[in-house]
């Protein structure tokens, strides 16, 4: 007898409603099934390319697709969804139901790994829906505090399921069994730190705020910080936000010059507001500038932010170098 409660009993205990939950399932279960798919890669050809590119322009993987359809026919299937919208679909689908909720997802985080066999995952938001009308891409525009709901899995050495509906954030294993049982109850970001992400290639295309941030970081016990950083960069933002979950840190992707009209390469709805709120509730912070990413009014359901998230004490640091400009 494993000493682990599974998913369903978790939820059992939380006061969200049951539609909530049903909806929160359905993606568990859909990202259970997203784990066997990538842990089969060459096994299931479904590594490469997929010949085709997403609204960004960015070459879709056929991973991608695959995990795409797999969570859309699941949400479509579940009763509570009145629709949804993803990274790699143009338009908002409604399901043809009102009210209940609205998913936002990027089905599979971190392509560039997948055919390098480094960590992938899922990321997804819930949101409230309209109640009397089928959801338009104008009712998916909610600042990430109306999430109801967020959560990402993670697909690496062990494949984990974060999540956080009205409380805490609590870590989730998959077991052999294909259940999740709660291994990591109410996780908690510590409030300090001396280990940084970013990817570092950008360095010359940054604005000044976060080059003196990273400067001071760089000079480590000589510079202005006294204490010797650490660096970590895994180009997959699911597995460097489980890293901070797990023992603290930043993680930034600023806006830079190299598009210079785009403000950031993270997506709002679908990568930036689940993590920012599963970050707070962790005890952390998130920004976007030097505002807190949670409190911005989405203006286009694609839209692009600058992302620095993670340990709180740092992430004000970050925060006092955006102000000073
Ligand atoms: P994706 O959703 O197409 O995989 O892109 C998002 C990813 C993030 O997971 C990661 O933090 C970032 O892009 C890495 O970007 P870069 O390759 O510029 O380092
Ligand atoms: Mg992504």
């Amino acid at each position: 007898m494993t000493p682990f409660v599974d998913l369903a009993a978790r939820l059992a205990a939380e006061p969200a409603d049951a539609a909530l939950k049903d909806v929160v399932l359905t993606i568990a279960a859909t990202c259970a099934r997203i784990s066997r798919v990538v842990a089969a890669g060459a096994l299931s050809g479904s590594l490469g390319a997929a010949g085709s590119t997403n609204v960004q322009d960015e070459e879709q993987k056929k991973l991608d697709v695959i995990t795409n359809d797999m969570l859309s026919d699941a949400l479509k299937a579940c009763a509570p969804v009145a629709g949804l919208a993803s990274e790699e679909m143009e338009e908002v689908e409604p399901t043809g139901r009102v009210s209940g909720y609205l998913v936002t997802f990027d089905p599979l985080d971190g392509s560039s790994n997948i055919d390098v066999n480094v960590s992938v995952g899922t990321i997804f938001s819930v949101l409230p829906a309209p109640v009397d009308h089928a959801p338009t891409e104008g009712d998916f525009l909610q600042p990430g505090r109306n999430q109801v709901a967020a959560g990402y899995a993670v697909y690496g050495p062990q494949t984990m399921l974060v999540l956080t509906l009205s409380g805490g954030v609590d870590g989730f294993t998959l077991d052999a069994e294909g259940q999740w049982r709660l291994t990591h109850p109410n996780l908690s970001i510590k409030a300090d730190t001396a280990e940084f992400a970013i990817n570092m290639s950008n360095q010359r295309h940054w604005a000044e705020p976060v080059r003196r941030y990273i400067d001071g970081c760089l000079k480590g016990k000589d510079g202005p910080r006294g204490k010797n950083f650490n660096m970590r960069w895994v180009a997959s933002m699911v597995a460097d936000v489980h890293r901070i979950m797990m023992r603290g840190g930043v993680f930034l992707y600023p806006w830079d010059a190299r598009e210079p009209d785009k403000p950031g390469k993270l997506r709002l709805m679908y990568e930036a507001n689940p993590m920012s709120l599963l970050v707070e509730r962790a005890g952390g912070r998130s920004i976007q500038g030097a505002e807190d990413m949670l409190d911005l009014q989405p203006t286009k359901l694609h839209q692009r932010v600058p992302v620095a998230l993670g340990s709180a004490n740092e992430i004000e640091i970050v925060r006092a170098e955006m102000i000073a400009g």
